[in-house]
């Protein structure tokens, strides 16, 4: 990743997270059933979103706004939308935090297609609406800790990714799945760009047990609404134990394979990002430390740094990767 250090890629003092801006009502799911608390109202609908949000249209806008809470939460604040659609990665767009913002807007997301091929029993392209069809969405505030040492809180809304997986019906060959991001050069100036070192399309991947894994969410959504452009829509993946960068935008292939696929950063620079990506304290960057990270937005006066947890504090992970020497397969 290319690392930037300078202030203005930080957001502002202004967007330390005003409650006003957001309200977050957890709910406690117990044994018996599910348990609000006394003092959170209860509500037909307590996702986490946004007072100035503009009146949702269009039949995702609809779908995303039947998701339901989930169990899947943290106690650490969310961060605030400004900040979520504000500091990107999203090199189709550009390097800079904030090219995403100002230039994804131009990408059409609606009609949305999906080609599935590979080692799987039902390929073709599908209707984004079609694979969507019967699926539960609901939301997920999950951590996002970039490879660059930053970290952010953001209410998802999502699908746990197996859901999907099952109606292609993969292979007992299928060992990993690959996901491919659209890469259209009239869209995207970083991928018309000729300075740009990346191989287009940015492609992801994931061994098929974490594919596999509740945890794995395939995003449509955040802050109750549908995914602004910048942070991936209409469908991204987000992997929460795994270095930002797994966590792959705009998806238009999906592809079961019997072999380890490519990925974009690990063809780029192999000794710097690893297949797995999986976040770990122990194992550094070459080129800077991963034991701490940097909580955005931070506060320009205290710069919120905390000490980075194995797996990004997903410990249920863990068994996924037994036998296996993390700081090789790293
Ligand atoms: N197609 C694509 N997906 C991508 C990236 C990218 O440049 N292109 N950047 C990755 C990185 S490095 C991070 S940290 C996350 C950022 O997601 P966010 O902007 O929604 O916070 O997206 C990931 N997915
Ligand atoms: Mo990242």
């Amino acid at each position: 990743m290319i690392i930037r250090t300078r202030q203005s890629n930080e957001p502002l003092p202004s967007e330390i997270t005003p409650p006003s801006v957001y309200r977050q009502r957890r709910q406690f799911i117990g044994q018996a059933g599910a348990l609000l608390l006394a003092s959170q109202a209860p509500s037909v609908m307590a996702l986490t979103t946004r007072e100035d949000a503009p009146p949702a249209t269009g039949w995702l806008a609809n779908a995303v706004a039947q998701a339901k809470e989930s169990a899947y939460k943290l106690d650490d604040p969310v961060a605030p939308y400004s900040a979520v659609t504000s500091y990107n990665n999203f090199y189709e767009f550009g390097y800079d935090k904030d090219d995403p913002a100002r230039l994804a807007g131009r990408m059409k997301t609606d009609p949305w297609s999906v080609t599935v091929e590979g080692e799987c029993d039902v390929t073709g392209t599908f209707n984004l609406e079609d694979i969507l069809k019967g699926i539960m969405l609901e939301e997920r505030i999950y951590r996002l800790r970039c490879v660059e040492a930053w970290s952010m809180v953001i209410p998802w809304i999502g699908f746990p990714l197996k859901d999907l997986v099952g109606r292609f019906r993969p292979r007992s060959t299928a060992k990993y799945i690959e996901f491919i991001t659209l890469a259209d050069k009239k869209q995207m100036p970083g991928v018309a760009s000729v300075f740009s070192t990346i191989d287009w399309p940015y492609r992801e991947g994931l061994r098929m047990d974490e594919a596999m894994h509740p945890l794995t969410l395939m995003a449509v959504g955040l802050y109750g609404e549908v995914l602004p452009n910048q942070n991936g829509a209409p469908l991204r993946l987000v992997v929460p134990w795994k270095y930002g960068f797994k966590s792959i935008k705009s998806i238009v292939g999906i592809r079961f394979t019997e072999q380890q696929p490519h990925t974009t950063w690990n063809q780029i620079a192999p000794h710097e990002y690893g297949f797995y990506a999986n976040v770990n304290p122990e194992v550094d960057h070459p080129r800077w430390s991963q034991a701490r990270e940097r909580v955005l937005p931070g506060n320009l006066f205290s710069p919120r740094r905390v000490d980075t947890r194995m797996f990004n504090g997903y410990d249920e992970v863990a068994p996924l990767y037994k036998g296996m020497d993390l700081k090789v397969n790293y």
